[in-house]
């Protein structure tokens, strides 16, 4: 396959971007191979710079579930655009799609919009640590939120141990009240909490993990994180940035039944446009400046055109049947993937929840950081690339989640699996 403009795209990118990309993983290192510079999108497909057509499972990490260049979106984004893309001053979308948020996902109350996940996040965190007064943290092992540099930490030497940084820049002292615990491990949990009793002011999950590869909640595990953290006075933080809106209307929580006390949104919320949102019980979202004391603030926050291409993904979401639709496409997928791996004799664990879904190159089952670890990436890799040359484009990284969305036809995703039968047989 020709990808020589993407090469010299990527040469030119280097001289100017650290690495060439404006985000880590979009350079294809632990995969083996070089970027895709992509020229444009339409529906499921995505073509790239040198022309070559590939079926999108990344879908812009999940905010695309929808497809690429959805009429109803652009044609919203199109409207907005015309009067104007910036004001810095309160618009009647931004209350549309904050009572849009408060209605559709259970615990949210109130919402403030922002521009990330990562903000999201990190003003969930200030809002927790101001309305407990506390300071200590408990994320897991595996979990990403964002950049924030109190949750870029790793696990210290005992699971009751705080965090030590997990990249240069953040001081030690601003991991040293961040317990980083194994996903799934309720007695790792129950421990943190004897250990650290009542200085914990929150523990953030992601519902279901999407970034050490689909990993969902063992039963019970939700639950029993909102009955420890009631019990201590500690608020509990669904970060629902990827499982908001992809799991369903109401997200993880609706599909679990279990309520935060603050959510963070992302990625579909902003229709492929940068619209992040943090919101939850109004006793602790009233603390938010100018309302209460706790600032946060963004000059693009609420964004008209972002905004309007949220609320047009959204709408077009709310359509009856879509997330059935989504789980019978992601049941199919699944249904695929286990025979073309089994066919070919080569052991992979499938974890799926809906319409997110992740291969691990190793004997399961994978339920937290550690097994998924214990996952060939070198084979993950082979795989992707022979996946590429075929014209299908997973993500780049054997912890990621692929995304089916309601763009992938039936026969789309049977042409995937047919693609991943013959790729499965060429790495035994
Ligand atoms: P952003 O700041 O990238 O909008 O969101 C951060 C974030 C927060 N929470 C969860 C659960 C997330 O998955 C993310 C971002 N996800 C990654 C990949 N899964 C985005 C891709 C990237 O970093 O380029």
């Amino acid at each position: 396959m020709n990808r020589s403009e993407s090469d010299r795209l990527y040469e030119e990118a280097q001289r100017y971007i650290p690495g060439g990309v404006n985000s880590p993983v979009r350079a294809f290192k632990s995969v083996g191979t070089q970027p895709l510079f992509i020229e444009r999108g339409q529906g499921c497909t995505v073509w790239d710079v040198d022309g070559n057509a590939y079926t999108d499972y990344v879908g812009s990490w999940g905010p695309l579930i929808l497809g690429h260049a959805h009429p109803a979106v652009l044609e919203a984004v199109r409207a907005a655009a015309e009067r104007g893309t910036s004001f810095g001053a309160p618009t009647r979308g931004e209350v549309e799609l904050a009572k849009l948020l408060c209605e559709a996902v259970p615990s949210i109350e109130e919402v403030r919009l922002v521009s990330s996940g990562t903000e999201a996040v990190m003003s969930a965190l200030r809002l927790a640590r101001a309305a407990t007064g506390r300071a200590k943290l408990v994320k897991f092992e595996g979990g990403y939120h964002g950049h924030v540099d109190a949750l870029l930490a790793s696990a210290g030497s005992g699971v009751a141990t705080l965090g030590i940084p997990g990249t240069p820049g953040v001081p030690e002292s601003v991991v040293a009240d961040t317990l980083v615990l194994p996903y799934n491990d309720p007695e790792a949990v129950r421990d943190a909490f004897a250990t650290h009793s009542d200085s914990i002011a929150a523990v953030i999950i992601e519902p279901v993990a999407g970034n050490m590869g689909v990993v969902p909640p063992q039963p019970g595990f939700l639950e029993g994180l909102r009955e420890i953290t009631y019990q201590h006075g500690s608020l509990l933080i669904f970060d629902e940035v990827i499982t908001g809106f992809r799991l369903g209307w109401g997200g993880a929580q609706a599909k679990f039944g279990v309520m935060p006390d603050l959510t963070t949104l992302g990625k579909i919320i902003g229709g492929g446009f940068p619209v992040g949102a943090f919101g939850g019980r109004r006793d602790l979202m009233e603390r938010m400046a100018p309302a209460g004391p706790v600032y946060q603030a963004g000059t693009l926050s609420g964004n008209p055109v972002a905004v309007a291409a949220g609320r047009a993904a959204l709408e077009a979401l709310r359509e009856a049947g879509t997330y059935e639709h989504l789980e019978t496409l992601g049941a199919r997928m699944e249904e695929g993937l286990r025979r073309a791996a089994t066919d070919a004799g080569v052991t992979v664990t499938l974890n799926r929840v809906g319409s997110m879904m992740t291969g691990f190159f190793t004997e399961g089952p994978v339920t937290d950081f550690a097994s998924a670890s214990r996952s060939d990436t070198a084979k993950y890799a082979a795989f992707f690339r022979a996946m590429l040359e075929r014209g299908v484009y997973l993500a780049p990284s054997q912890y990621e989640a692929a995304f089916v969305g309601l763009a992938h036809s039936e026969d789309e995703v049977d042409r995937t699996t047919e693609a991943a039968a013959e790729c499965l047989k060429s790495l035994r």
